[in-house]
């Protein structure tokens, strides 16, 4: 399902529209208050940044009516190079809630690579309470002469990022089994050191479009951003890699030249350089000389990977100053689902409300009453003819199941 996100960012003021607040641990200046990151708006001065030099701070909204929230969208402003735009994001940020303004708890912690600008990151936790109050704590490396802040934080709820109760427990075999869910494998990514000095060095292999004789193809794997590749002519261009060894590339970072750069991009796969897999094609949509970092779905070993510039940002070349590959490292397999066995004797009440039941109380509790006398209504008249007595009677409904235990009948 979609995440709903919550029609908060439309701020004007720290205190409008009302009942909103907002506040901060502290505010650079009157152009980067506390509200400024729920204005729906980004930078230039649309983004809430702390005190001069601070490294860490918090920021906070009030929403009045609490809402579930387990997700936020995190956004960096439009200054990719400047200390006020992405230099002030965090690179590590905890998510709290509260219900009084005083008392928080945490919903989640995350660290983050370095940010660019016009990015968006969705920072998701397993949170199943209701909270008016939403803090964003945060720290950062600190950006001189800046502190530390972000542009815009959007707050969201996804019922799948709900994580199940696992409440299974079943007897099967003699034995109390639970089910466990699939879970996923978990990757790394490691470098691949290359610094190429040549076309063919370090048993590297690199081929692909014409380059300009000042900007050889291999300058993209060189290590050094500063050096670039410019195709002779065109504004597509392909750029193959040998590697010395199969390997599973996971990740590739693209730091792209000022003009010229790819638009539209292409990731290839191939053990012979004759049939190519696709791994990933799409579109850089956002301008400016920093990097471009995308995961690969790719479980196999190639020899050699490509990459294509499809179309570029303008102009008759593709420039391309660096392009990073990195080997994918399975932390951990994925497990798929399966039963376990929980316990072969009967399970305690604890192990029974954890995995099996949820706890009924209140709603089953039984507790001892006694009810007020009631009287009775006569109804002698239900006596059929030549029968003799009174009779009373009295019907009481209260909407459950329940034990009498003792009655007691007063006649007056
Ligand atoms: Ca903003
Ligand atoms: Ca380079």
């Amino acid at each position: 399902m979609t995440t709903t996100w919550y029609n908060f960012n439309k701020m004007t003021s720290n205190t409008s529209p009302f009942p909103f607040v907002a506040s901060a641990s502290s505010e650079y200046n009157h152009e980067y208050e506390a509200w400024r990151s729920f204005n729906g708006a980004r930078h230039p001065y649309q983004q809430w940044v702390t005190n001069k030099n601070d490294t860490e701070g918090w920021n906070q909204i009030y929403v009045k009516d609490p809402v579930l929230v387990n997700v936020i969208k995190m956004c960096s402003g439009t200054d990719g190079t400047h200390a006020s735009g992405a230099g002030i994001m965090p690179q590590w940020l905890e998510i709290l809630g509260s219900n009084d303004g005083v008392s928080f708890e945490s919903l989640g912690v995350f660290t983050t690579p370095l940010w660019i600008k016009n990015q968006e990151r969705e920072f998701v936790f397993n949170n199943k309470k209701l909270f008016s109050y939403f803090r964003i704590s945060v720290k950062n490396a600190g950006a001189t002469g800046w502190g530390v802040g972000f542009d815009e934080v959007y707050f969201g709820f996804n019922p799948d990022y709900l994580k199940p109760e696992n409440k299974t427990l079943i007897l099967s075999n003699d034995e109390y089994k639970k089910f466990n869910y699939k879970t996923d494998e978990i990757l790394t990514y490691e470098k691949i050191v290359m610094n190429l000095t040549s076309n063919s060095s370090n048993g590297y292999e690199v081929s692909g479009t014409t380059a300009l004789t000042s900007a050889p193809l291999f300058h993209v794997f060189d290590g050094n951003n500063g050096t670039h590749f410019r195709s002779n002519s065109g504004t597509t261009a392909d750029i193959i890699l040998k590697l010395p060894t199969k390997k599973r590339i996971g990740k590739f970072i693209l730091t792209p030249y000022a003009s010229s750069y790819p638009v539209k991009y292409g990731l290839y796969a191939s053990n012979d350089g004759v049939i190519w897999t696709t791994l990933k094609e799409g579109n850089f949509n956002s301008t400016g000389t920093y990097e471009r970092e995308q995961i690969l779905d790719n479980k196999n070993q190639y020899i050699y990977y490509k990459f294509s510039a499809l179309s570029n940002s303008g102009g008759s070349y593709v420039y391309i100053y660096e392009i990073e590959f990195f080997k994918t490292i399975v932390e951990k397999n994925a497990i798929p689902a399966h039963w376990s066995t929980v316990s072969t004797a009967l399970p305690t009440s604890t192990q029974f409300l954890e995995q099996g039941m949820d706890n009924l109380s209140p709603l089953l509790d039984r507790k001892v009453t006694t009810f007020e006398p009631m009287p009775m209504i006569n109804k002698s008249e239900i006596l059929g003819v030549g029968e003799i007595g009174k009779v009373f009677s009295k019907t009481i409904d209260l909407k459950k199941y329940f034990d009498i235990r003792s009655m007691k009948v007063e006649v007056k």
